[in-house]
């Protein structure tokens, strides 16, 4: 990367469609995917079903539509879901949890944003009179707000146990389920295996322009497709949208190891500087979060200076700042990011 350029560590959804992915556009086959005819909507599908060791998967727009298509695919209005505290569909996609899917979300805390399966147990009520009716659990993989953290697989089969006893089903954020594979070095079937349904984002390490993918067994994925067209999310020609990603599922997993790197790279090096909290075993594939001192900076005050600087980053709730490492984002790049997070954190903001 070029000096002049912006280092923009905000989010891996910033990342651009590679030229392959641009070549792939321009001869995909179409046709009107309503009508199930796009034959390159139906190979990303199959392949993505084939991935994740599914019956079955659908292509929607984005990562928040694929969530409230398998959360309403996956219930009825009324009910209650459970999800961790800090979890996007929680935290960030605009409560349609409750407006649009007219469910009761019933927030689960955790240390690290796997849900403890006690914690599960202890929140889930005898069927009464009085209360909603449970019937999902939401979990989040790898978390966003705790950093990009992994629930293992083990975990999930914990989680999917008690789940079960209770006969609830279990849907995960996959947004970056990748990452969490490649960051325990096991295959994304292992995650998979334990959940009834699940989505994964094609738009954010993965580097596409557009796109998200429901998937489960082919009864859920049928009821998913009359969801989606319910929300609008119906395509026509889709195949401009499906062909990168392809080309993303073929050739952009395994160089996501890079980003890992190049995030822990970053962390080592801030962790040390005073005013930053970070805690390095939760840097496990391409985020770094971490708080700062309010006694030295505020949020506000440290990504002025970062973005005077070149960097961009994000806060995610006051005083916590997010830095994500993304294909475009190479070592020289955080390696200037630690400099300046050094000098920066190096002056006296407040008196
Ligand atoms: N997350 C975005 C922002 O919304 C915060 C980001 O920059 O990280 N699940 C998870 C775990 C996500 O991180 C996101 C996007 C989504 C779902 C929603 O995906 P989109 O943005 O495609 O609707």
């Amino acid at each position: 990367m070029k000096e002049t350029e912006i280092i923009d560590l905000r989010s891996d959804t910033v990342t651009l469609p590679t030229d392959e992915m641009l070549e792939a556009i321009r001869h995909a086959n179409l046709g009107d995917d309503v009508f199930g005819e796009d034959p390159t909507v139906n190979q990303l599908q199959e392949m993505a079903a084939q991935r994740m060791d599914k019956e079955a998967a659908l292509l929607v727009p984005s990562g928040t539509q694929a969530n409230l298509v398998s959360v309403m695919s996956n219930t009825e209005r009324g009910e209650l879901v459970f999800l961790e505290s800090q979890s996007h569909i929680y935290w960030y996609e605009a409560g349609g949890i409750s407006s649009i899917a007219g469910l009761l979300p019933w927030p689960i805390k955790s240390e690290t944003g796997a849900i403890d399966p006690y914690d599960l147990e202890a929140a889930v009520r005898p069927r009464n009179v009085h209360f909603p009716e449970p019937t999902l659990v939401c979990i989040e993989n790898t978390h966003n707000r705790h950093g990009g953290t992994i629930m293992k697989p083990v975990q999930i089969e914990s989680i999917s146990q008690v789940a079960k006893e209770h006969g609830l089903k279990v849907h995960m954020d996959g947004a970056r389920i990748f990452n969490a594979a490649i960051g325990l070095g096991v295959d994304v079937k292992e995650f998979t295996r334990h959940v009834d349904s699940l989505m994964f984002c094609l738009s954010k390490g993965l580097s596409c322009p557009i796109g998200s993918l429901v998937v489960g067994s082919r009864e859920f994925i049928e009821k998913a497709r009359r969801v989606r067209k319910v929300l609008g999310g119906g395509m026509r020609q889709a195949g401009v949208i499906a062909a990168p990603g392809i080309v993303a599922l073929e050739k952009m997993v395994d160089r996501l190891r890079e980003d890992h790197e190049n995030a822990r790279f970053l962390a080592e090096k801030i962790a040390k500087l005073d005013g930053i909290r970070l805690n390095l075993k939760n840097v496990q594939t391409n985020m770094v979060s971490f708080e700062l001192d309010p006694a030295k900076t505020t949020d506000d005050i440290f990504l002025k200076e970062l973005k005077e600087n070149g960097v961009l980053a994000l806060a995610q709730s006051k005083n916590k700042i997010r830095f994500v490492t993304h294909y475009g984002i190479c070592r020289e790049d955080v390696e200037k990011t630690a400099s300046v997070v050094e000098s920066v954190m190096s002056k006296k903001f407040l008196a």
